[in-house]
């Protein structure tokens, strides 16, 4: 047997074997501060402090998330995120959100557009209908029918770059803007009960109709009460394709820590992207919480960081990456 089917073979076998997940009465519960949030990229920071505000004052894990990452869906300077996105290539913001609570309900966006806040809709969906995702014009409908205001979420600036993308029309995303890019937000409260949100306009350029990983659940963000929360930033498509958070998710299940199951993911994604077009561009990162409190962020290269918030720190974590 060679030593690379061997070592694969005893992977599986120990997860084939291993006990699953956590229980409360575990003795190491104690060993992580909770209450504990993290979220992606550098923007991550001022959305921790809304939501850990929100938490503190008792609005719950699931407010708290919706609060944190609106943060960045109001500022019309992070480009990847509500107003001020960058656009696809007609011209249109349109955005994706998801948003998970600790009893797997959850709610969903897709390609929705001139609603500034898609996590709020998201949420209502998850509150208020029978479905998990609604979409497009029907998502749209929706936000209206709740009291959401219909504006104009392409600034000036997003107009002037996609202008200029225009000229040469070369589809390459360009990840970890200034450290700017998709929010994903993990969230585990004093009780170890789990929170998570995830909120983008996506791909820059994209065709219009695309879809990413971010309003997916399973893909963009996924959690399970007895085990832990992953959520992804990156290219959606590469996330999808390999049902990204749920797997970082279950591979905890089977006793792997947040670092190594975000790792053995992005280990597939590098796997199966090696020969494709899109490997030149290629960008992943998930950052992964479990029931413990312990966490982690990794990343297919260089430049992914998560922010962390809980009642010692405050502050940026370079996340760790496979291509050296
Ligand atoms: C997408 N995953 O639409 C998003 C984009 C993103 O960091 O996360 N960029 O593919």
């Amino acid at each position: 047997m060679s030593r690379r089917k061997f070592i694969t073979n005893t992977f599986l076998g120990s997860i084939a074997t291993s006990s699953i997940g956590f229980n409360l009465n575990d003795s190491n519960l104690k060993k992580f501060s909770v209450p504990r949030i993290i979220s992606t990229w550098n923007h991550g920071l001022g959305a921790n402090k809304v939501a850990w505000t929100n938490l503190k004052d008792g609005k719950g894990g699931l407010t708290a998330v919706e609060q944190g990452v609106r943060v960045s869906e109001d500022d019309p300077n992070e480009r990847s995120v509500g107003l001020g996105g960058l656009p696809d290539r007609k011209g249109n913001v349109t955005l994706d959100a998801c948003i998970m609570d600790k009893n797997n309900d959850c709610g969903a966006v897709s390609f929705l557009q001139n609603i500034k806040n898609p996590i709020s809709v998201a949420r209502l969906v998850m509150e208020k209908t029978p479905h998990v995702m609604l979409t497009g014009k029907g998502a749209y409908d929706f936000a209206i029918e709740q009291g959401f205001k219909s504006e104009n979420l392409l600034t000036e600036k997003s107009k002037e770059d996609w202008l200029k993308w225009l000229e040469k029309s070369n589809y390459k995303p360009t990840i970890n803007i200034e450290n700017h890019d998709t929010i994903s937000m993990l969230l585990i409260d004093s009780n170890r009960d789990i929170f998570g949100a995830c909120t983008t306009s996506g791909a820059a350029w994209k065709i219009h109709g695309r879809v990413g990983d971010s309003p997916i659940i399973g893909a963009g963000l996924f959690l399970d009460n007895d085990v832990g929360a992953a959520a992804a930033t990156g290219l959606g498509e590469a996330v999808i394709r390999t049902a990204g958070s749920a797997m970082v998710v279950e591979i905890m299940r089977q006793g792997a820590s947040p670092l190594e199951a975000c790792k053995e993911v992005v280990n597939r994604i590098s796997k199966i992207h090696r020969n494709r077009p899109e490997w030149e561009y290629l960008q992943v990162g998930f950052i992964a919480l479990n029931k413990n409190g312990e966490h982690a962020g990794y990343s297919l290269k260089k430049g992914f960081n998560y922010a962390l918030k809980d009642d010692e720190n405050e502050k940026m974590i370079d996340a760790n990456f496979k291509i050296k």
